[in-house]
């Protein structure tokens, strides 16, 4: 649990600043933009001037939830940006904790003689970086912590735009109400977000049930090209630019492909190839005690234990793939 007196000084912080600007992380998920959405009406509700300046534009599936299209994208009006990041009295950071991680923000941020505030449950936290953090990674999403925080202040704020936005960040953060951080807490705070407004079916229906014919027809034929080896324990996949191109589509749409081989039956490491125009991208995946980011690291990236993904330059696919087979076969057996 986030503790009173944070909130409290936080709060405090706020009431007495008049500009603020909020920006996420660079392809933002459900979470960063339902946070950014969520905290901005919140601030607005209690007259404070906001602008949100992210670096990437809003995800197609979510622009749904900027109605009022406030999402600014940093590129698109460098020097008005500029301006109000400059001219803010407090940035919030939210659903990240590193500068870098708003790409073409990071140095006019920490430029900028703003109060910076941190609200973000991933681990790894710099406090010296921030005038005030709000932290937690027991929360399975920041739209968890910013309902907690928000709560705190009023329960008024939570209109159903708000619990809307709220409610898509912590839906998607836990993979549809999947994943380990998924416990009562998350369920009785969306069933208070369900009697607020938020509405479960038609926000699933906005976000998840969108992928277009084109979409379908290049996972099937990505799922058709398929390779197993070690007895069904790795499997190969790969998306090149003839695909993309054939479909019109880029690399924002294979989304979802990864943990889609990893929910094979029996795979124990899946890693994917996907061709860019100067590069191949690899997606490495692995379940229980294998080590993706071992791998990743043999091709020059990295990662969590078990996700990781590096860039390759100048070799095909068809010259990785004998030698990822190698790679794999260091660790198949690790039980
Ligand atoms: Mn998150």
């Amino acid at each position: 649990m986030i503790t009173e007196e944070t909130t409290d000084k936080v709060l405090k912080l706020i009431s007495s600043a008049e500009k603020f600007v909020l920006t996420t992380h660079v392809a933002p998920d459900g979470d960063a933009i339902g946070s950014v959405i969520a905290f901005s009406d919140y601030l607005y509700a209690k007259g404070k001037q906001v602008e949100i300046i992210n670096h990437s534009p809003t995800p197609f599936n979510l622009t749904f939830l900027d109605k009022g299209e406030k999402i600014r994208v940093y590129a698109n009006d460098q020097e008005a940006n500029n301006e109000l990041i400059n001219g803010a009295d407090i940035i919030f950071l939210l659903d990240t904790n590193e500068f870098h991680r708003t790409k073409s923000l990071e140095q006019v941020l920490q430029n900028s003689p703003a109060m910076k505030i941190c609200i973000d449950h991933h681990a790894g936290i710099k406090p010296e970086m921030f005038n005030a953090i709000v932290s937690d990674t027991s929360y399975a999403a920041t739209c968890q912590m910013l309902y907690d925080f928000i709560k705190h202040d009023s329960d008024e704020y939570i209109n159903a735009e708000v619990a809307s936005a709220l409610y898509v960040g912590i839906m998607t953060d836990t993979g549809s109400f999947r994943y380990p951080r998924t416990d009562s807490d998350v369920f009785r705070i969306c069933a208070d977000l369900f009697d607020k407004g938020a509405d479960p079916v038609f926000l699933y229906d906005e976000i998840c049930n969108r992928v277009s014919k084109e979409m379908m027809q290049l996972q099937a034929a990505f799922l058709g090209g398929l390779e197993f080896h070690f007895d069904g324990k790795m499997v190969l996949g790969k998306v090149t630019q003839a695909d993309f191109k054939k479909y019109g589509l880029n690399v924002d749409h294979i989304e979802g492909f990864t943990s889609l081989i990893m929910s094979i039956s029996g795979v124990r490491v899946g890693i994917m190839m996907v061709e860019l125009r100067d590069n191949i991208k690899l997606s490495f995946r692995s379940k229980g005690n294998i080590p993706a980011n071992a791998m990743a690291i043999d091709y020059g990236g990295g990662g969590h234990f078990n996700a990781g993904g590096a860039n390759v330059y100048g070799v095909t696919e068809d010259e990785l793939k004998p030698q990822l087979i190698e790679t794999v076969k260091k660790y198949i057996d690790i039980t």
